[in-house]
């Protein structure tokens, strides 16, 4: 969690009602300043990763998952931490832009001649891939703070909306021509939670297995769309998606065709 402007905080699910605070033993407790969060695993080793905006001086932080002792910072993308006018980066989203089986970084940036900046992820870290800006002819839209994700057109493309400070609410369509194949992922659970907050889903296509997780809101102040986004890169279907329900259930479906959303309803263990 982070609270606008002060330092990030992580709290533990002890799994019997309750949670406790553990910053300090995910090495969470030293970065200060903070603004916007993403939690995702864009080195694809299995534990989810951090993004977060930073304000005044203080960079923006891509730290790689826990191996043990705690969150470690990222090293082999300066240009990414160092991103965005100092006091103006708000917003952020872990997402494939172009669906190439690798989860790319878009952030706010409030730079001259740039809104938002989408850093794409590739062998050598992330990139300064392409410039979101305003081309609202009755001039200035104010400056970027949320940043929301879906595919507003169905095109498999994953579109960006973008809300200012003076209550504009900016939508940029994702026109980028060479993309991947992708499949999307709806969970809905039984019982209580009906859009499967908390599953974590596997994706396995060729050789790329990527995991995402359900959840209801990310970023700074905004919430993304509740399906699951994967690119599928040179592949059209899926060779499985295999989730975990909150509730521990396990489910696989085996050869999942892509271009589509897949609605996957929870298995009802019980049978009632
Ligand atoms: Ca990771
Ligand atoms: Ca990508
Ligand atoms: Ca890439
Ligand atoms: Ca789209």
């Amino acid at each position: 969690m982070v609270n606008d402007g002060e330092k990030a905080q992580v709290f533990s699910n002890e799994r019997v009602g309750g949670f406790t605070e553990t910053s300090l033993a995910w090495g969470i407790e030293a970065f200060g300043r903070l603004r916007g969060v993403d939690a995702a695993d864009f080195d694809q080793d299995g534990n989810f990763d951090l993004f977060l905006t930073a304000e005044g001086s203080v960079l923006n932080l891509l730290l790689r998952g826990p191996a043990g002792t705690g969150f470690r910072p990222d090293v082999f993308s300066p240009r990414l931490l160092f991103a965005g006018v100092p006091g103006n980066r708000f917003g952020t989203a872990f997402a494939d832009m172009d669906n190439d089986t690798d989860l790319d970084i878009l952030l706010v940036v409030n730079e001259p001649g740039a809104l938002v900046v989408v850093y794409e992820n590739t062998p050598t870290g992330f990139q300064r891939a392409r410039e979101l800006n305003s081309s609202d002819p009755n001039g200035d839209v104010g400056s970027a703070r949320a940043l929301a994700i879906a595919d507003v057109d169905n095109d498999g493309r994953l579109d960006v909306a973008v809300g200012t400070d003076r209550g504009r609410i900016l939508l940029f369509r994702n026109e980028s021509k060479e993309t991947g194949g992708w499949i999307r992922i709806v969970t809905q659970g039984l019982r209580g939670n009906k859009d499967g907050l908390g599953t974590k889903v596997e994706v396995k296509a060729g050789k790329a297995c990527q995991r995402r997780e359900a959840r209801a809101a990310s970023g700074y102040l905004p919430q993304n769309s509740h399906s699951l986004h994967f690119g599928l890169g040179p592949h059209r279907a899926a060779d499985y998606v295999r989730l975990l329900w909150p509730g521990g259930v396990k489910q696989i479906e085996m050869d999942v065709a892509g271009g589509q959303t897949v609605t996957i309803e929870e298995l009802n263990r019980k049978g009632k």
